[in-house]
């Protein structure tokens, strides 16, 4: 049958989507978001993937890693510690970006996929997944599990180059990983273990900056947090996140700070807050 057709979001679909909070929700019910993310070689991948999971619709945002006091002293919002295993309850995990390669990032990582909440794996956390004892973690969840590569993630976890048919790849490796797959890029690409792709309409060059997938992944999580199915919260933080890459790069230039800040306006500009 070939490859399925490929959808397209659009603003009114991701304004449906997006959660609100109602009149009786509290900060617990509104989800919690938990960060695996930053070292002490990449403390910024930490902060930027905490500022685009405060930019999201949690109630709360828990980061636990190396970086926790450079975090909290800069973001007092956000609860800190040095591990996942020290962490409250968590409603969602982000983990890999900027974490490091060692065994405390092995560690922290298996922390996460043994937990039984839906997970964002990034960066370090997908190379990380080369390694075949991860991988069988990974496919024995049974929480949902996004993983969002760049072409050099992508190549080293699929053991192949995505190729000319972006969305075939990106399928397969669905598939293989039972994870629903952001493949980055300037059509970025959501494909799910059930067979739909999706491709973003908003993407723009200035994401093409460093720490701006920190940001996304941060934002990813929140939304899973709030109780998006992984797909739609794959597609949403994938357009919304364009949006503000090109609102950012409207006033100068921009660098994944901007990218963060210019979140909420991205938000608002879809949902028309
Ligand atoms: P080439 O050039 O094609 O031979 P890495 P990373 C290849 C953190 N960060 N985009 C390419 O090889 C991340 O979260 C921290 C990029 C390239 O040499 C990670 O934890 C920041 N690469 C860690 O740094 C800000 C592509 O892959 C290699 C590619 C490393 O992240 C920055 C890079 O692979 C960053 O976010 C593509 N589309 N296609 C901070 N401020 O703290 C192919 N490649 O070294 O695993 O990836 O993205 O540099
Ligand atoms: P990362 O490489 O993890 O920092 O992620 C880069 C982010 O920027 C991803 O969301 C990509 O989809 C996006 N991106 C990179 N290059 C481009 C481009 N030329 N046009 C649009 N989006 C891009
Ligand atoms: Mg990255």
């Amino acid at each position: 049958p070939g490859t399925p057709a490929l959808r397209i979001a659009d603003a009114a679909m991701i304004a449906e989507w997006w959660p609100v909070a109602g009149p009786h929700d509290n900060k617990y019910s509104r989800g919690v978001v938990g960060l695996s993310t930053g070292s002490a070689t990449f403390p910024g991948a930490a902060l930027l993937s905490t500022r685009g999971a405060l930019a999201g619709p949690t109630g709360l945002v828990r980061y636990a890693g190396p970086a926790h006091a450079v975090v909290v002293t800069l973001h007092p919002t956000v609860i800190g510690s040095p591990r996942v295993a020290d962490t409250g309850r968590v409603q969602a995990w982000v983990c890999g970006s900027g974490l490091g390669q060692d065994k405390r990032a092995g560690d922290e990582l298996r922390a996460v996929l043994a937990s039984p909440v839906p997970a964002v794996l990034d960066a370090d956390a997908i190379t990380l997944l080369v390694d075949g004892t991860l991988a069988n973690h990974l496919r024995a969840r049974n929480a949902p599990t996004v993983i969002t590569p760049h072409d050099g993630e992508f190549t080293r976890l699929a053991g192949e180059a995505p190729g000319e048919d972006r969305v075939a790849a990106a399928l397969k490796l669905a598939a293989w990983t039972r994870s629903v797959i952001l493949l980055k890029g300037d059509r970025t690409i959501v494909a799910d273990p059930s067979g739909e792709a999706w491709v973003n309409p908003t993407g723009h060059p200035a994401l093409a900056t460093g720490g701006s997938g920190d940001v996304l992944a941060g934002l990813l999580g929140s939304l899973l947090a709030a109780g998006l199915p992984a797909t739609r919260a794959a597609v949403a933080a994938a357009f919304v996140h364009g949006l503000a890459g090109r609102h950012a790069a409207e006033s100068g230039p921009v660098t994944a700070t901007e990218i963060a800040e210019a979140l909420r306006s991205g938000i608002n500009l879809v949902t028309g807050g």
